[in-house]
């Protein structure tokens, strides 16, 4: 079983399709500029290609809205395209794996028209209906169904003026749910699956999969104090029948075809405990999650527009966890971005005079634990977040929605409050690829959707491709060490001191074959002479490091990683 699992010794790279590039000028990158991109992750050496969402899409959500699952928006394409990019993947012994997104359609899908246009519809029930709550009047203040507050700001529930019913929508309000326990949905779902996999598709990485059952009495949820919406999280984060339907999607879709695949469930909200049961092989539910408890914990009180600054206890405590968890069953993804987080070196590094150093650390105390690691588009560069400095440069849904909320509250945005946007913002990650020096970074010879970061002028692919001391070599050499090195993939792990408040340090064992990792989280250096832990490791090589090697027992300087190799 356990060889046949390539994904587990596999390295993904996600491609937000929007932003990576575009070969037509339209300002909006497509799949012939992926396509016209390939040598470039060939030679980073990734095995698995992660296409975000690239279905025909009103674009409300840059394509998490899908309006036909079997067609290609044509801003990014067409079908031919699809299959032009699997062939060349599979000819570079690369693999595809497509976002799947089923806890909700567009509202403009056919699937929601129909289901819209009458009550006595068939496709009624493909759809969460309800309405008024008792004893209010359709559109009255309090009439909503259930007090959930949405993801993207506001209630979860839509009016339709036509039938005075609502419909819920966990994300916009062009999002609307689909109904899993209605097993026409499951079987559409499932059909249209099979006919990506019949395309020569590797996988999927499954869009908030945990969401897709809910509680169909639909209670009400705590309001926390100051909050004019109820927390929903409790009836569809975990439903009744999770497990149930995810376990059916493997076997309608995956169960008789042959070949291994990867699926890729996030999972907001997930706990170890959890992802145990969603990954454990004998289940037959899901490859890997992705869970979010390391990007959430600096997080404030209020969440995300509340930032605090990241403890590195708190990150190793919380590494530690999932590391440990999913030891013996189960399997780790592991990440710091992906197109819906700010970049990690601005975020958790130092984006300033130690960028280089700390996105290389960045890298490594990540690749090396044990688990599966994903890229996301420029990370292997070291993007950095944007200078956005106004609303007019934010394009996000969630970002504009919250700052719309605001305004609607009362509340005019301060300076302070536009910071924290511009930090948080889920457009840090949606800046055009900066491919060279050119305008635009080379993403694009017309106007981007969304303008590019100006440091796109020193930081860039080709200014690192052919320097061997840069991110993008760094990032090439972990991959390698992965692929060359089993320990990598099938190594215990341990971490060591953890009450260290700088330190990142670990230890990858199978008997006398051991890996010891040591990261300075911090532009200062590190004594680390009297750590008793350095002591059996004298006869050790260095096998990766980001600054030129020193003595095991020398100080780390800033953001120094250091990775022993020991047999
Ligand atoms: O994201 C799910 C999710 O957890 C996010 O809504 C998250 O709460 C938010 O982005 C944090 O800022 C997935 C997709 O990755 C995201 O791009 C979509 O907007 C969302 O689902 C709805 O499809």
């Amino acid at each position: 079983m356990e060889n046949q699992e390539w994904w587990r010794s596999a390295v993904v790279y996600q491609v937000y399709p929007r932003s990576f590039a575009d070969s037509d000028g339209d300002g909006i990158g497509d799949l012939r500029g992926i396509i016209g991109r390939l040598d470039h992750l060939q030679s980073l050496g990734v095995d698995v290609v992660w296409l975000s969402p690239i279905y025909a899409s009103p674009q409300d959500d840059n394509g998490y809205d899908i309006s036909d699952y079997r067609a290609i928006d044509p801003v990014f394409g067409t079908l031919h395209d699809v299959d032009e990019l699997i062939a060349q993947l599979h000819a570079r012994g690369m693999r595809l794996v497509m976002d799947l997104v089923v806890n909700h359609t567009s509202d403009e899908h056919p699937w929601f028209r129909e289901s819209a246009s009458s009550p006595s519809n068939p496709k009624r029930d493909w759809y969460w209906w309800r309405p008024p709550r008792p004893g209010f009047a359709a559109g009255e203040p309090g009439a909503e169904p259930s007090n959930w507050e949405s993801f993207f700001s506001g209630s979860t529930w839509q009016l339709d003026e036509a039938s005075g019913e609502y419909y819920l929508h966990l994300f916009s309000r062009k999002q609307p749910d689909l109904n899993w326990e209605n097993p026409e949905v499951r079987e559409a779902v499932y059909d249209m699956m099979g006919w990506w996999l019949d395309r020569g598709v590797d996988g999927f990485r499954m869009d908030v999969i945990n969401l897709i059952s809910k509680d169909p009495a639909l209670p009400d949820g705590v309001v926390a104090p100051g909050k004019t919406w109820g927390d929903g999280f409790p009836y569809y984060g975990y439903g009744p029948r999770i497990h149930e339907f995810i376990h059916e999607m493997n076997d309608v879709v995956f169960g008789s075809r042959p070949g291994t695949f990867l699926t890729v469930g996030e999972m907001p909200g997930v706990t170890v405990e959890q992802a145990r049961r969603f990954t454990d092989p004998a289940r037959r539910e899901v490859s890997m999650v992705f869970q979010f408890e390391h990007v959430g914990l600096d997080h404030g009180e209020s969440g995300k527009w509340d930032a605090r600054p990241l403890q590195i206890i708190e990150l190793k405590r919380s590494m530690q966890r999932w590391q440990d968890g999913l030891a013996d069953v189960g399997w780790n993804s592991l990440y710091w971005n992906n197109h819906d987080q700010p970049r990690a070196v601005s975020r958790f590094g130092d984006d300033g005079q130690h960028w280089a150093a700390s996105a290389k650390l960045l890298g490594a105390i990540l690749h090396l634990q044990r688990g599966t690691p994903f890229i996301y588009q420029g990370e292997e560069i070291g993007m950095t977040n944007s200078p956005f400095t106004s609303l007019a440069d934010l394009r996000d849904i969630e970002s504009l929605n919250y700052l719309a909320g605001l305004v609607a509250a009362g509340i005019e945005p301060d300076d302070a409050m536009l910071t924290a946007v511009a930090a948080a913002t889920r457009d840090n990650a949606r800046t055009p690829m900066q491919w060279d020096a050119d305008a635009h970074g080379g993403f694009t010879t017309g106007t981007p959707w969304i303008s590019s970061n100006p440091n796109h002028a020193e930081l860039n692919v080709s200014a690192q491709a052919d320097d061997p001391d840069s991110v993008l070599a760094f990032y090439r050499r972990l991959i390698a060490l992965r692929h060359d090195d089993p320990l990598v993939t099938t190594g215990s792990f341990t971490m060591l001191l953890p009450e260290h408040d700088r330190l990142f340090a670990f230890v990858r064992e199978d008997g006398a074959d051991r890996m010891l990792v040591l990261g300075n989280m911090g532009g200062d250096e590190l004594a680390i002479a009297d750590l008793a832990v350095l002591d059996d490791w004298n006869d050790s090589q260095l096998a990766l490091g980001n600054y030129p090697a020193a003595s095991i027992h020398a100080p780390l300087r800033a953001w120094e990683v250091r990775v022993l190799r020991q047999r």
